[in-house]
């Protein structure tokens, strides 16, 4: 085993989109469990649009990190030393200790993860918050009822290839838009949408709209906002049901944006808007990830992970999600 820790730290806050000189890879000692802890080493971390936000400075809704520090972002691995009966070495399990080879937890920061269930990976994806966020944003928010439309952005992404997915298990129509014509093919082909397109190159993105959602929209869950958000609010039905679940498009702007549009639109349509953090639904993750698991065991539920190997390149994987680059939940593998 290697004697040294490499840690993946947020060297400088980032101004507007990220860059690699944001991050550094620094080495210390192996850390050793305390009274209670066990030692972890990593196998895969996660890359998460918010963690953009907790880069920032101030306290955050999902907490903060500073120049200096690890970066916290979910992680799995394997027990290599455990003090305390919960853990034997060898179990595996997924916490919040981020961005580094090695840590050191409490058996009640770990969730433990089964790796007969099913791969490992999926508790940072499809079967842990990316994936609950789709099962319980669309169906406890977006209510989507059997031949409504259903309406997707960032629909190629870890969320939102998965709403859309859940939303034809429902027996909807579902469209959405994506940044490249692989993504496109690959939500028509690989995952059954009904309608998607390349909003990067379209320049009427209420024509096509209309052309691909003849009956408008019912349920619009909406991973991006800008300009594909104001969009959508002018197609959307009497009592249709908008899940607010994130606004990558703003995470990276320097300045406050532009207040609340086209809202007189869900006057006139009698519309719902209702945002979430998935973090409210977590007595209820058995139930998501159960159904979630079955769903897969079915061949009804397909997820792609976008895999960048090594510690190194975390940085520059993180800002790939600001440019599109990944298709499915990216991870970073570390082992
Ligand atoms: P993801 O979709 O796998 O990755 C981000 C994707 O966003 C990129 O692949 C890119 O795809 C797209 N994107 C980047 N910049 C954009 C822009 N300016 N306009 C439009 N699209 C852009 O990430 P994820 O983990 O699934 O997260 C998706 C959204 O859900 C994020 O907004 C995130 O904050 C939110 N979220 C919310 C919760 C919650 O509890 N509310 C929990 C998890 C995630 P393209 O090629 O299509 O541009
Ligand atoms: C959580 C709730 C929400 C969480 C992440 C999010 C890491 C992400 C929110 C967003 O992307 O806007 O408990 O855990």
């Amino acid at each position: 085993m290697s004697q040294v820790n490499r840690q993946v730290i947020l060297q400088t806050r980032p101004a507007g989109l990220p860059r690699e000189s944001d991050f550094a890879v620094v080495e210390s000692a192996l850390p050793e469990p305390g009274p209670g802890e066990v030692l972890l080493q990593t196998h895969f971390t996660s890359v998460d649009p918010y963690l953009r936000g907790i880069m920032r400075e101030g306290p955050g809704y999902l907490g903060s990190v500073s120049p200096g520090e690890v970066v916290p972002a979910g992680s799995v691995g394997q027990i290599l030393k455990s003090n305390n009966p919960a853990f034997q070495p060898g179990e595996f399990a997924a916490g919040m200790w981020g961005w580094q080879e090695f840590a050191c937890a409490a058996p009640n920061q770990l969730t433990r993860v089964d790796p007969a269930l099913a791969p490992i990976s999926t508790a940072l994806g499809v079967l842990g918050m990316p994936g609950m966020t789709a099962y319980f944003g669309l169906l406890d928010l977006g209510k989507p009822k059997p031949g409504e439309t259903v309406f997707v952005s960032g629909a190629a992404g870890a969320v939102g290839s998965l709403v859309g997915q859940i939303a034809k298990i429902q027996g909807c129509r579902v469209a959405g838009s994506a940044g490249s014509d692989a993504k496109v093919q690959h939500l028509i082909e690989d995952l059954g949408f009904d309608a998607a397109f390349n909003y990067k190159t379209e320049s009427d993105l209420g024509g096509r709209l209309r052309a691909l959602c003849p009956d408008g929209v019912d349920v619009y869950f909406d991973n991006t906002g800008g300009a594909m958000t104001d969009a959508v609010l002018l197609q959307i039905n009497n009592f249709a049901r908008i899940v607010l679940c994130g606004q990558i498009a703003q995470y990276n702007e320097t300045e406050i944006p532009q207040g609340p549009r086209l809202l007189f639109q869900l006057v006139v349509k009698q519309a719902q808007m209702h945002g979430f953090l998935v973090f409210r639904y977590l007595e209820r993750y058995p139930e998501g990830v159960a159904q979630m698991a079955a769903w897969i065991r079915e061949g009804r539920l397909k997820y792609r992970e976008d895999i960048v190997q090594g510690i190194e390149n975390t940085g520059k994987a993180f800002i790939g999600l600001f440019t599109g680059d990944n298709t499915g939940k990216r991870l970073v593998r570390y082992l």
